[in-house]
């Protein structure tokens, strides 16, 4: 297994003979917008939490390339079983800003009505499944969802991402492991960013690689330059394929950077090397992609104006429109999770009721540790 990471972009955005795959030019600057749309939506949500509208965001600066090239291989039909920073792929498949900015606030636009923590996203209407909190589960569930499509003899493909830390849980060997068995039509992408919070992924594993993982489970493992879009795109086109054929899954490693904290609750400047930082910040998957659209003559002034200044104002008019939605009806606590309310339940109901009325609550935003 070559443990040699596939790149296409050079540094100067020239596109290895061969090796390319040849997008269409739309399909090149679609792209391109969306990394441009995910960056711009990243930094909004981060100055939100810092001006205490919202009480968590978890940024993916650095990491676009990685899961959009990863999800642009895979056809709407298919599902994705997503970790927390893969939020370009809810552009990539049409959900509203509108939507995404409300799971922020947790308004009664939010699919789980504030349920969950900030960017914890759910679309089923998006084949996106809901964003669990406890590291790797969603390895475990994209394993079984793919098991039953094969089982129904369809040829749905499922995607599922985790990063460097999601390799030590439990569920990745469940999840590689029942995949490899039932030959499960599952690509799974493991973001390696270089750190699980503070934990270098160095210390996460004694592996020499994440991917030289996929052999003990019987499935491929590839390693690719995450901040290279083609470079992801093409492996895991290849993956997609694959599991489409009835052959398998995979694990895609994809090498990229965590540019931001863990989250609005860490620093990571109490804990990462500034000269590493400092070398991945040259191999910024945007900058990277926008030379190779130069070389193509696909990219202009008025097109880069289009894409920045486009996704400020829209999400700019998205964010206006969530914070005015009211919040969730305090009795959709009760009504949606039991359809035959207990007693004690009711009373509880009534008292929440009743303290509201006398002002109790008031909207303070809340705060999350991690
Ligand atoms: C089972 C479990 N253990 C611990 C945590 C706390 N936790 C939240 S994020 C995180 C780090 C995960 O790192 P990684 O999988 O590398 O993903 P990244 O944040 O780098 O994208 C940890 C340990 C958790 N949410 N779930």
């Amino acid at each position: 297994m070559s443990s040699e990471p596939l790149s296409i972009l050079a540094p100067d955005g020239k596109a290895q003979k061969g090796k390319d795959p040849n997008l269409p030019g739309p399909e090149l600057q679609k792209l391109y917008r969306l990394m441009v749309q995910t960056r711009a939506l990243d930094e909004r949500g981060l100055a939100l939490q810092r001006q205490g509208r919202i009480g968590f965001y978890l940024q993916s600066t650095g990491q676009e390339a990685s899961h959009l090239g990863a999800a642009y291989a895979l056809q709407d039909s298919d599902w994705l079983f997503p970790a927390y920073r893969q939020p370009g792929i809810l552009l990539l498949r049409g959900v509203p800003l509108d939507r995404i900015v409300s799971e922020w606030f947790g308004n009664s636009g939010d699919t789980s009505k504030g349920r969950q923590m900030p960017v914890h996203y759910s679309f089923r209407e998006a084949n996106f499944f809901s964003v669990s909190s406890p590291i790797g589960t969603q390895l475990t569930q994209a394993a079984g969802a793919g098991m039953a499509a094969r089982m129904r003899g369809d040829d749905t493909v499922f995607m599922t991402f985790c990063g460097d830390g999601g390799t030590s849980s439990n569920d990745f060997h469940t999840g590689l492991n029942f995949a490899g068995v039932y030959k499960a039509p599952v690509v799974f992408v493991c973001e390696n960013n270089g750190y699980a919070i503070s934990v270098p992924s160095g210390r996460q594993t004694a592996s020499e690689t994440m991917a030289v993982k996929a052999e003990a489970y019987g499935m491929p493992g590839v390693r690719v330059d995450g901040n290279d879009v083609l470079a992801v795109y093409r492996v895991c086109k290849e993956a997609v394929d694959r599991a489409r054929k009835g052959e398998g899954p995979t694990l895609v490693e994809t090498l990229t950077h965590r540019m931001a904290s863990h989250s609005s609750s860490d620093d990571a400047a109490r804990y990462r090397d500034p000269q590493a930082y400092e070398a991945w910040r040259q191999k910024d998957p945007i900058v990277r992609f926008q030379l190779y659209l130069k070389h193509k003559n696909l990219w202009t002034e008025a097109f880069e104006q289009q894409c920045f200044e486009g996704a400020k104002a829209a999400i700019a008019q998205a964010v206006h429109e969530a914070e005015g939605r009211p919040m969730p009806e305090p009795d959709t606590l009760f009504d949606d999770v039991t359809m035959n309310l207990s007693p004690q339940l009711l009373e509880q109901r009534q008292e929440l009721r009743e303290w509201l009325a006398q002002g109790g609550g008031g909207g303070a935003v809340g705060h999350f540790p991690l």
